[in-house]
Formats: C-alpha cells, structure tokens, sequence
C-alpha cells in the first residue's frame, strides 16, 4: 500500500481533509477542542477531546456528511502568519493550541494558521487550495489517545481517516484494509482457538490454548535442535531476579521504564525480569573459562515480563509476559564477527525454512545526544558499530541505519518485518555488547595467561515465541505449513454406516507412522464436514467411500484446492512425510 505521509500530493490532501474532520466536528460538536491532527503512512487522524461526549464508529456517517456539506461550500484554505502574541490572542480559549503555541520559537519558525469559512486552525500547512478538493475520504476507526501519549493525562479521542485524489484509489485502500483485517492474527488466533485473554489474567498476558501451545512446542523443538547443533548449551533460570541483580547488570537504571514494579520477599526485594541477560552472566562466571572454550553460548527459553503501554500491547505481538527465544555468547573479540556471521547466516535459515521473504535489516545505533539512555564510552560505542557495519558490509546483506534505536548496552541488527496492522516490529536481534561482560567482572584466561574480559553477543532469532507465532499466523493466514499444523490430516467417511471401519484402519495407520490425524466420524453430511476442515485449514482433508474402501486407496484435497487425488495409503505417507522433512530439516 502506498505511504501516504511520503507522498507528497497525498500528505497534502490527507492534512487537508483532517481539517475538513475537524470543522465538521466543530458543527456538530460545538464544545470539541483539538489537539494534534498529524498524517500517517494509512492516511491521518485528529485527537479531539469532546469533553463528556463519546463518538463512535456509527456517528461516522454523520460526521462524513457534514465533512461533505463543508467540501462542497467550496471554501478557499487560506493562510495566515502571526506573531507569537496574536497566536495566544487568537487561540486563548483553547488550552491546547495555548500548550502548543507557549512552547513555539518565535524566532526559530513562522507561527501560521488556515481557514476555511468558519474555521481556522494553527497550522504548519501546506494545504490544498480549496475545501472542493476534498472529495473521495472516509473516516476508518475512533480510538482513545492519551494526550502527548502520557497515561497520566487525559483521555482523548483519535478518529482516523484517509483521503484520495480519486474513487478508485479510495476503494482500493478499502479493499486492503478488509484483507489485512482477515489476516490480522487476534482474528485468526481466536478463530482457529489458538489463543485468548482474559481481564482476570490481564491486559497483555495471552493464555495460549492447546492448538497454540502444540505449535509453539513445535518452534521449541525447531529452534533447539538448530542451537544444540551449533554448540548452544540451553539453562533454565528463575523469570524474577533481585532489585541489586538489575542495578548491577545496569538495568535499573536505563530500563525501569520497561520494567514491572518491585515486590519485597522477606529481606528480598525482587522484580520480575524483563531480560535474561544478568542471569546468563551469572551462569558464565559460575565457572573458569579458558581462552580455548570460548565461544560459550547460554540459551534459555526465557519467560520475561514488560511494561507496555496498555494501548500498545496486541494480541501475541506485544505482550507484556513473553518468552524469549534469548541465547547469550560469550566470545574472545577476535571471534566477534565470526559469530555475529554464524547468528546472521541462522537468522536466514530459519527465515528460509519458515518461507519468510519480507524482511529488512536494520543497524540499530546509538543517539549521541541521548546521554541518559546509553552510557558515555563514546571509544566502546564506536568500535562496536564499525563492527557490525563491516561484518555485514562483508557479508553483502542489505541493510539500513536507525539512530537511537540502539539497546542501552550496545548497537544491535534487528530483523524489520510487517505485520497485518499496525508499524514494523522487530523479529530477530542480535546485540553487541562490551558493557555488561564488564558489569559482572567475567573473565576468561588468555593464551599469555592473562586475565581477558569476554565480549557478548545478545541474540534472539524468533525474538519471542509470542511475536513469532503472531507473525507466521499472518504469514500463512493461519494455513501453517504441515510440519506446524497441530491437526495434519482430517479423515471423512462418506457414509458412516459402511466406510467408518475402513476410515478407523486408515487412522490408525497414520498414527502409527506418527501423522496427526482426527476422524470426523459426526453423523452430518459430507459437503458440511468439508466445509468445516477447510475453515479449520487443516492442510489434508481425506475422504472415504465405497471405491477407496474396495481398493484400499484413499482419496485427499490440500486445503484450498478443489480438486481430489487418489492414492494408496503408503504412497500418501511417504508424500507427507517428505513434506514434513522439508520444512523441518
Ligand atoms: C536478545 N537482551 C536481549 C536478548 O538477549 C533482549 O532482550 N533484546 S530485546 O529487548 O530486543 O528483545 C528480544 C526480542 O523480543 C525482540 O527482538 C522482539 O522480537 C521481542 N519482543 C520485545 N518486546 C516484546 C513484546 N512486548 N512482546 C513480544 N515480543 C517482544
Ligand atoms: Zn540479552
């Protein structure tokens, strides 16, 4: 879909028609005040605080014509420059024009607002010319914003829309709207029961159900075997560590936001972890290490529990209790880029194997300025971004550069991808690290017999199980590829009365040659249960009647297919089996 906010005639026309939203709520709502109406990469928004008064989706079509009746008044947009004095003369009774104009620099921008008939807003602009303009927009969603984003402020209401030049583009947009809705995975999660939540759990806290739990065992297995055969030694630590752990690993200090309060135990103050890493420090320097051991990689798959803002967290992709597919390797610094490579090369692997083409590599570096956020060793932050620039440089893997979005330890290469709804998220990480190794003293006995401080590489190739799964839901739009499928084979008899017997031999068989299969042995009609093995996108559907059971062969249609192959059993297995390996190897 095209990014509205970079393209420039639709940035204009999108800004405009957040005007137009405005007037028309100012009509009907004569006591709204505004806030902030930006354009978006899907269109634009207005955070309008209404007071006492709620609006919802369906007074959009009220909303909409109103929006019409100002479009067609033809009105020019005009612009207008004002001093800093006139700008808080003008907009005195609005507090929320006063908060942004008390804080503009007079001398450092022009203050300047638009109006169109009787309507005027502070404003930047560009805008289109004329409010005829403004033909072919839709209002999409209402939800609530906290004003400047701050959960201690007041709740606002952001209405979204879009705006286009044209019918076409408009419905278009429309159209791609309704399918990443179908393919969003709260949708499809709850559909195929992979997941729920519950208020008495809590906002952020997914119970994952048997088919979801089946699938995220199968991602355990996957990953595990592909570390364990690269030398991974995988632990099992406690989800909680003490307040003194976290202020030692520096995490306390620069990560508090992100963290759950802290308890007290006894004479213990605990929190719960929002990462592994101090534990995994513990676990390397329970031991000597000589310079012949390293690397040292300590997987775990960790439970860690995060504050997000509660208008943030969705669904499995972001969560507030969460498990990580989290390794840590301890390498001497002359291994740092021969491991970063193994980590990349596993990233692109797994991304293959799961069948994942969309994705981009992004640089996470520090923000030079933010001396709060990452520690002042300007020496360490440089070494380890040449670093990871030049071993993907060497690698030849297409990347970009993001100031700022740096871990507080270290620069990192984070996995880009996009899901149904909603921005980018990161996927995989992996994150140098030269600070904490330091933190917790560890060491390792150098081949001159010195004492070596080992550098850390932070990695997650799924990021978490959470995410992941969250991802290759609407990757697949909830097909999953058969290795994954909780049910692998759906039997159908046609009649029960005469093919039941042969439908149970045929289970029987499959389970013995480890298919998991179910038989739908229910008394209604074919076309139904059909019907229904699609909607559960079971990938084999197989049906029994009269011929199968005479030849013992039997009869399958791949999900989405209308067609049926007959085949005999062994030869069904074998084809099965195959496709399982592929994905699995
Ligand atoms: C890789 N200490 C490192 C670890 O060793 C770490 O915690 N890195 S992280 O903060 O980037 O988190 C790892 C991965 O977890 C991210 O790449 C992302 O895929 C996933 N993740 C982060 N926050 C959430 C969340 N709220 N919900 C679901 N997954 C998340
Ligand atoms: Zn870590």
């Amino acid at each position: 879909m095209i990014n509205i906010k970079e393209n420039e005639r639709l940035n204009t026309l999108n800004h405009s028609c957040a005007h137009l939203l405005a007037q028309a709520v100012k009509h009907l709502y004569p006591n709204a005040k505004f806030w902030v109406g930006p354009v978006i990469e899907e269109g634009f928004y207005y955070d309008i605080d209404l007071g006492d008064e709620v609006i919802r989706e369906e007074d959009f079509v009220k909303i909409e014509k109103e929006m019409k009746k100002c479009a067609k008044d033809n009105k020019n947009i005009v612009r207008h420059e004002l001093s800093k004095e006139e700008a808080l003369n003008m907009f005195q009774d609005d507090p929320y024009k006063m908060d942004l104009i008390s804080r503009m620099d007079e001398s450092a921008m022009t203050i300047s607002c638009y109006s169109q008939g009787d309507f005027t807003d502070l404003c930047r602009g560009p805008h289109v010319s004329s409010t005829k303009e403004l033909k072919y927009f839709k209002l999409l969603k209402v939800s609530g914003a906290y004003w400047k984003g701050d959960a201690k402020n007041k709740m606002l209401q952001r209405i979204y829309g879009v705006c286009y030049d044209s019918e076409e583009e408009l419905l278009e947009h429309l159209r791609f709207i309704e399918e990443a809705k179908l393919r969003d995975h709260r949708k499809i999660g709850k559909d195929l029961d992979i997941f729920m939540s519950h208020d008495l759990v809590g906002k952020g806290m997914p119970l994952w159900l048997p088919n979801g739990a089946f699938i995220r065992k199968q991602l355990e297995n996957y990953i595990y075997e592909k570390e364990r055969k690269m030398g991974y030694q995988h632990v099992y630590t406690p989800c909680v560590g003490t307040v003194d752990l976290y202020k030692t690993s520096g995490h306390w200090d620069h990560y508090q936001e992100n963290m759950f309060p802290s308890m007290k135990v006894d004479d213990e103050e605990f929190v719960l972890r929002p990462m592994n890493c101090p534990h995994h420090m513990l676990v390397y320097g329970n031991a000597l290490h000589s310079y012949r051991d390293l690397p040292i990689r300590i997987g775990e798959f960790a439970t860690d529990f995060r504050y997000e803002a509660s208008g943030a967290v969705k669904g499995l992709e972001r969560v507030r209790c969460m498990c990580q597919n989290d390794a840590h390797l301890f390498v001497r610094p002359d291994q740092i880029g021969e491991e970063f490579k193994k980590v990349v090369s596993l990233i692109l692997a797994v991304y293959q194997d799961f069948g994942i083409e969309n994705y981009s590599f992004r640089l996470s570096l520090r923000d030079k300025e933010d001396k709060e956020k990452y520690f002042d060793d300007d020496k360490m932050w440089d070494e380890a971004e040449d670093k990871l620039r030049s071993v993907l440089n060497e690698l030849g893997v297409e990347y970009y550069e993001a100031i700022g979005e740096a871990a507080f330890y270290g620069p990192k290469l984070d996995v880009e991808v996009q899901p149904a709804v909603g921005n980018e998220v990161t996927l995989s990480t992996c994150q140098l690290d030269f600070l904490l190794p330091r933190k917790f003293d560890l060491s390792y006995i150098d081949r001159d017999g010195s004492k070596q401080t080992p550098v850390v590489l932070h990695r997650a190739i799924f990021g978490t199980f959470d995410r992941f799964t969250a991802f290759i839901i609407e990757e697949t739009k909830g097909v999953f590829p058969v290795w994954l499928a909780p049910v692998q084979v759906n039997i159908i008899p046609v009649n029960n009365e005469y093919h039941l017997e042969y439908a149970n031999k045929v289970k029987e068989m499959m389970e013995k040659q480890d298919i998991r299969v179910e038989l739908d042995d229910r008394n209604e009609k074919l076309g139904y249960k059909m019907r229904e093995s699609q909607t559960r996108k079971i990938p084999y559907s197989i049906i029994l009647g009269n011929q199968e059971r005479e030849q013992e062969m039997i009869s399958y249609r791949r999900h989405g297919k209308e067609d049926t192959t007959t085949v005999s059993i062994s030869e069904f297995l074998e084809m099965i089996h195959n496709e399982i390996k592929l994905k699995n190897d």
